[in-house]
Formats: structure tokens, C-alpha cells, sequence
């Protein structure tokens, strides 16, 4: 299977994590996709994903599964012994609902202040977004202000649990993780205070398959070539 994407990107770093996590990183071909150059929104990768996002997984009859969730549930069934997805009709609903909670709270909100409100991924990306947001970099700030909200509420989650869906490591901890990395590269990083969320995010660091996937050199190297 080939796998387009990015690394060092947020949501590519959910899958490389889950396919550290399941032990499939051999089984992949990695295709690098140029995001600062626009190449995913051309129509032959629009032809993969009409969303023009990445990550995109190319199983090796052609199928093309994009969401990263879509992946993760895809890589975590394959052996039929999930770890991050959950196995029971509960288990499934809370780190569903979990996951999703760590998308909307804050990994959507810090992708919008960081193209809204941030010059983003730089000029050629500009012709490709919505017009609504011409302009508006004050709409973009107000999402930094859903990010800091959002980790006011997991701090006082995590006061109660170890980890999103309760007990277990799961694909809710690793949306809710690739989010507060994004926020550290987009500027908007933890601030004082949130022991409980601080003290998650060091045990999600030790998790073998996350010190496998991730480093300091997050979007750095797509960062220094803008000019940041
Ligand atoms: N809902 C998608 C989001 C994917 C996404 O936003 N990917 C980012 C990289 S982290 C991207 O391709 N951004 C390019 C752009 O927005 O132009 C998923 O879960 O995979």
C-alpha cells in the first residue's frame, strides 16, 4: 500500500503514529506530496482525494481511503485485533466521539488560525482559498481563542482519566496530540497552568509508537523553506 503525504504535517503524523503503533510501517511506500508548491490541489491529486487533503492511503487494488480516521480504522482492523479504534459497540462510540471532540476543539480550529490568521503555507496556496475568508484574518484569530477553550476543556477532563476514551491509549490521543503540536508550530502553544493536560501529553510521549513518529522537527523543514 503507498501512503501520500507529507511528514512532519499534523495529519500525516496521526498515520505515521498509527502505523508505528500496528507495525506496518514496512508494508508502505511513502509518496511525498509538495503542499507548499499546491500539488494536492492539481487535478491529479484531486483525482485521489476531491477534498485536496492529506494523508491519502492507496491500497494495492487501486482503493484510495482518505479522513484520517478512515485510515486509522482501516490499518487497526486489518490483523482484526484493533488497539487504537476500539472493539466493543461502546469502546468504538467513545473514542469515536472522543476523536472527534479532539478534532473540533482543537485540531480544526488551530488549522484555521494557522491559514487565516498566519501566512500559513505560504503564496501558493493563496488562489485556492475560500473567498469567505478574504481578508477576515480577524475570523482566523477567533479560532485561537476555540483552540484555548478547547484545551480548558481537556485539562478538566484529564483531571478525571489518563487518556481521552478513559483508560487506554487511543485514536482520540493521537487527534487531540497531532492538534497541540500543530498549535506549537502555529503559535498558539499551551499556556501556563493545564497539569492534567501537560501531564497527558508527556505519557502519550512515551507511548512507543509516538517517539517512533514524531521530534522536535515538526513542519520545520516546511517552515524554514517559507522563510519563517
Ligand atoms: N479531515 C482530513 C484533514 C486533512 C488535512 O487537513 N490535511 C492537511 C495537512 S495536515 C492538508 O492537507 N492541508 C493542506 C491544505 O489545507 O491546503 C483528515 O482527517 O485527514
Amino acid at each position: 500500500m503507498k501512503i501520500h503525504d507529507r511528514p512532519g504535517f499534523p495529519n500525516p503524523a496521526r498515520i505515521r503514529i498509527v502505523l508505528a503503533a500496528k507495525g506496518l510501517d514496512a508494508q508502505v511506500e511513502f509518496i511525498p506530496v509538495d503542499l507548499i508548491a499546491a500539488e494536492h490541489k492539481q487535478p491529479a491529486f484531486l483525482a485521489k482525494n476531491p477534498a485536496g487533503v492529506v494523508p491519502v492511503l492507496e491500497l494495492d487494488d487501486g482503493t484510495l481511503i482518505s479522513e484520517s480516521t478512515a485510515i486509522t480504522e482501516y490499518l487497526d482492523n486489518l490483523d482484526g485485533r484493533p488497539i487504537l479504534t476500539g472493539s466493543t459497540p461502546l469502546e468504538k462510540a467513545v473514542i469515536h466521539m472522543m476523536q472527534r471532540r479532539a478534532e473540533a476543539f482543537v485540531l480544526d480550529p488551530v488549522g484555521l488560525y494557522f491559514h487565516h490568521a498566519t501566512p500559513g503555507l505560504g503564496t501558493a496556496l493563496q488562489a485556492y482559498k475560500s473567498p469567505q475568508w478574504e481578508g477576515r484574518e480577524d475570523m482566523g484569530r477567533r479560532e485561537g481563542t476555540r483552540v484555548l477553550e478547547g484545551y480548558r476543556y481537556f485539562d478538566g477532563l484529564l483531571g478525571r482519566q489518563d487518556f481521552l476514551a478513559g483508560d487506554r491509549f487511543s485514536m482520540a490521543d493521537i487527534t487531540l496530540f497531532a492538534g497541540l503540536m500543530f498549535a506549537d508550530a502555529a503559535g498558539l502553544p499551551l499556556p501556563e497552568g493545564h497539569a492534567a493536560l501537560r501531564a497527558w501529553r508527556r505519557r502519550v510521549e512515551a507511548q512507543p509508537s509516538v517517539q517512533q513518529r514524531t521530534g522536535q522537527d515538526f513542519l520545520r523543514e516546511d517552515l524554514v523553506r517559507m522563510g519563517y
